[in-house]
């Protein structure tokens, strides 16, 4: 059964069906059940020496509950609204017969032959019917589930019948341990050994090695034309000599006793289902984070994706104007008189004319039509494959184990697969993927995302994909954020000139390569056929922005000496990161606008609310736990 239904079977007995019965002074219920046509309606009848009941016809000729009790208890008031609760209707005093032919709320009688503090019940069949169709199952189960003892008719033609002594016993032993006396209604020609037989192997399908402890009495009636033809009642014989007749046996009964070990045997099955529930909900709390998790992490590698090429003609020219800005007046000076200096690159790259187009001030900043193609490229394939990976039953990650994001996940996949409720088919599992150190995680979308993960389904992808593309603006453009951060590296580059290289840049100035190293990079970068649109950006760090580093992939074949490529390193390293960082957030937001925004906000709701719900059900255990043993 799915975990959320049992759940909630079992917490609607517990609210229903036993708190209400935690009162001391609620009379003890005794439910008469069995198969159809066992005779139940013939038993109550005859212990109330009234025809109250219907008996006959074809099995399941009962459709309601009949509850019996002393007109003393009825008078006392609200007894009988409690005493209905668990069935949720108001119970009306039975006028005809007839009416308990037909389904409705139960019905009941008032009877000085029933003790005050007793109620006796006649309950529908459980099994007629077929399957998965049995009509009369679940009122029957109502009223089995509110007794405290029960008495179960059989005959000869059902008592090996597990399917029936399998639906008793679950609710003799399903919450609590409830006892109960079996009435066979057997031949008259069987031998004592012969029903006590019988009889035992109930008792053994209903307790299995506890029946001696939880069988009340085992009593035989015997087959009588005068019973069914309703000229006498039925009468109940003890089968084990031991037993005293049925009568004085229920008069005898100690309920209070009965009451307090039915009471504290339910109380610890629920402490012990309740312990079980914590820990699955425990488990799916873990499976909850891991999934999502794996999912951010997932969307962290898919907004990399999508920032594949670094607009390096748009960023660099900035952070250059932005240097050039805050140069010392006396730079700025000797800049204006070098026009002329340009020659060294022109004669070393070739590309003069081109650095001196894009290095005035004049000429406003625009990306390259192919920057734009292939952030556009980038894009579409990047969030593609963010869609699948949001909508698809299970994702899968790969991960460096010294992220510490990989750690958690790796841990949360462990205590999740040594759980003993995997009620889902797959389990999370991790596997070493190429790199050295590195894992792959795969792990099930979890149950809290799944109506999301469906709207996300049932969108119209190709509305959603251009939308995102309408807005790839906010990737290409310079933001305000950049501009901030640049001026900011550009204060730190300066602050940690040392005297050399201001003198070097004072030559620089002179001329014309301000500062030397960025023209450098500058003119590199754009002279390289994969530099021109936009350099290749490897990554390093797995996770989100925490640990994201930029390496700046030079071109070989750009030729530069080793120093040169550090220094390259040195400079354009940051500048890269100070673009990548404000779009990595600008392109995840986007991804969370457009994809995964309400998966992840379900999760995140999700495991903030069972957070709180799990800590206090687990203080509410210790606090259960610790009465019961004061
Ligand atoms: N011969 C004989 N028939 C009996 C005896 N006890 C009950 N019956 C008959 O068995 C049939 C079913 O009896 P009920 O008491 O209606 O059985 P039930 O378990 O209440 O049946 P449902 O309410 O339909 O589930 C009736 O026709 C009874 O007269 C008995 O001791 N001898
Ligand atoms: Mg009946």
């Amino acid at each position: 059964m799915d975990r959320s239904k049992a759940v909630a079977t079992w917490t609607h007995i517990v609210d229903s069906k036993l708190l209400t019965r935690l009162s001391s002074d609620f009379p003890t219920m005794v439910t008469i059940c069995g198969g159809g046509s066992s005779g139940k309606s013939t038993l109550f009848n005859s212990l109330l020496g009234d025809n109250f009941s219907p008996v006959g016809g074809s099995a399941g000729i009962n459709r309601r509950v009949l509850v019996s009790a002393n007109r003393k208890l009825v008078d006392q008031k609200d007894i009988v609204s409690a005493l209905f609760e668990p069935f949720g209707c108001i119970p009306d005093l039975l006028r005809d017969k007839q009416d308990l032919t037909t389904p409705g709320c139960p019905l009941y009688i008032m009877s000085e032959n029933i003790p005050q503090n007793l109620l006796l019940m006649d309950t529908p069949d459980f099994d007629t019917g077929a399957k998965g169709t049995y009509i009369n199952r679940d009122v029957a189960q109502q009223a089995l589930e509110s007794s405290d003892i029960l008495i179960y008719v059989f005959t000869n033609s059902n008592y090996n019948n597990r399917e029936n002594t399998d639906f008793i016993s679950e609710m003799l032993t399903g919450i609590g341990m409830r006892k109960c006396f079996l009435v066979y209604r057997t031949y008259p020609s069987f031998e004592k050994e012969e029903v006590l037989d019988h009889a035992m192997t109930v008792a053994h399908n209903l307790y299995s090695h506890d029946a001696d402890r939880y069988v009340l009495g085992i009593y035989r009636t015997d087959e009588d034309n005068a019973v069914a033809a309703g000229n006498r009642y039925m009468t109940l014989r003890p089968v084990r000599n031991e037993d005293p007749s049925f009568m004085n046996a229920l008069k005898t009964i100690d309920f209070r006793t009965l009451r307090i070990e039915l009471l504290s045997s339910i109380l610890k099955d629920v402490l012990g289902k309740a312990e079980d529930i914590l820990e699955q909900g425990k488990t799916s709390h873990l499976e909850l984070a891991l999934y999502l998790d794996t999912l951010q992490t997932a969307q962290s590698l898919c907004v990399q994706e999508a920032l594949q090429h670094f607009p390096v003609d748009l960023v660099v020219k900035r952070f250059t104007e932005i240097w050039m800005s805050t140069d010392p007046s006396y730079v700025k000076a000797m800049r204006k008189t070098g026009d002329w200096i340009e020659l060294p690159f022109r004669v070393i790259f070739n590309t003069a004319k081109k650095v001196k187009n894009k290095l005035s001030k004049t000429e406003s900043i625009d990306p390259s039509d192919e920057f734009v193609d292939k952030i556009e490229e980038d894009l579409v394939n990047s969030i593609n494959r963010m869609h699948d990976m949001a909508v698809n039953p299970d994702i899968s990650v790969s991960s460096t184990i010294k992220d510490p994001i990989a750690k958690r996940m790796l841990e949360a996949v462990e205590v999740v697969r040594s759980g003993k409720d995997l009620h889902r088919g797959q389990i999370p599992r991790v596997e070493p993927a190429g790199e050295m150190g590195a894992l792959t995680f795969f792990v099930e979308a979890h149950p809290v995302v799944f109506q999301e993960q469906e709207k996300l389904r049932d969108t119209n992808w190709k509305l959603v994909l251009q939308s995102i593309l309408s807005r790839k603006e906010v990737i290409v453009e310079l933001s305000e954020e950049i501009d901030r951060e640049l001026r900011s590296l550009a204060d730190s580059f300066r602050s940690q000139m040392g005297v050399w290289t201001k003198i070097r840049q004072t030559f620089s100035a002179f001329l014309n390569v301000v500062p030397a190293t960025v023209a450098v990079t500058y003119i590199l970068s754009t002279g390289d056929p994969i530099g021109a649109a936009g350099i290749k950006v490897k990554l390093t760090g797995m996770f989100g922005l925490h640990d994201l580093y930029a390496l700046v992939a030079i071109p070989a074949t750009t030729g530069l000496k080793k120093v040169d490529q550090k220094q390259l390193d040195e400079l354009l390293g940051p500048i890269v990161k100070v673009w990548l960082n404000d779009k990595l957030k600008v392109v995840k937001e986007l991804f969370e606008q457009e994809v995964t925004g309400a998966i992840i906000r379900a999760a995140k709701d999700a495991i903030d609310a069972s957070d709180d719900v799990l800590n206090q059900i687990e203080l509410n255990i210790e606090a259960c736990r610790k009465a019961m043993t004061e």
